[in-house]
């Protein structure tokens, strides 16, 4: 069942976006820094495939159940199924969210939605959330498209009232307070907390940023 409080601080990662360190190890210690949910993202030039993906998926998946943080999989609806994940996350060409919603009728759906125009070819009634963004310029993803600002993110908010907004793209610690305003329900990082130098800290500072602008 979908909470929408599981996207307040949700980390997504994969071998190719954690700073050469242990993927294992990264998620760990973000878990017990207190990330809400996490997104397996292996992709782009080294990332892993077949059996090697599926034993990683795997390890990780158990680290989350034992915070009781849920494991997402990014675009691998195969994997998800095989897994019995928590969840998949879609971008707008890897699916149709229709058909994806029958296969996993009580799984989290979440979509990637990156402008207005998105917005309205998406069928968001058959998602738990989506994703918006990039809010501003990553390194994290070549063709994350162009960088909608505080400005966008507030727009999409208006246009979509009702379904749980996580935003996305380029976001840091220094984010939160302004993304809090604007009234969507979470932030999901990848380089911010791969990145880190003590990700368990970050990510504690992250959560405590929320308790200064929302009960
Ligand atoms: N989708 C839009 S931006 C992005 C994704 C996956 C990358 C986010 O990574 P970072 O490092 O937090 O900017
Ligand atoms: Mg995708």
């Amino acid at each position: 069942m979908f909470n929408k409080e599981i996207l307040k601080l949700y980390f997504i990662c994969g071998t190719t976006t954690c700073n050469n360190k242990n993927l294992e190890q990264v998620v760990e210690e973000a878990l017990r820094g207190g990330i809400t949910s996490f997104q397996f993202r292996e992709k782009g030039d080294g990332a892993l495939v077949g059996f090697q993906k599926e034993e990683l998926a795997k390890k990780i998946q158990k680290l989350c159940k034992l915070y009781q943080v849920p494991f997402i999989i990014n675009d691998d609806i195969e994997l998800a199924v095989k897994l019995d994940a928590d969840g998949v996350h879609v971008g707008q060409r890897d699916g149709d969210v229709e058909k994806i919603r029958k296969l996993l009728p009580d799984k989290i759906i979440g979509l990637s939605v990156g402008n207005e125009e998105e917005l309205r070819e998406s069928k968001i009634e058959f998602v738990d959330y989506i994703g918006v963004g990039p809010v501003h310029s990553t390194i994290s993803k070549n063709d994350a498209g162009g960088a909608i600002g505080y400005k966008g993110l507030k727009k999409m908010r208006k246009l979509a009232p009702e379904i749980p907004i996580v935003a996305i793209g380029g976001l840091k610690k220094e984010d939160i307070k302004n993304i809090a305003v604007i009234g969507v329900e979470g932030v999901s990082i990848i380089s911010a907390i791969s990145y880190s130098e003590s990700i368990k800290q970050t990510v504690e500072q992250m959560i405590n940023e929320y308790k200064n602008y929302v009960e």
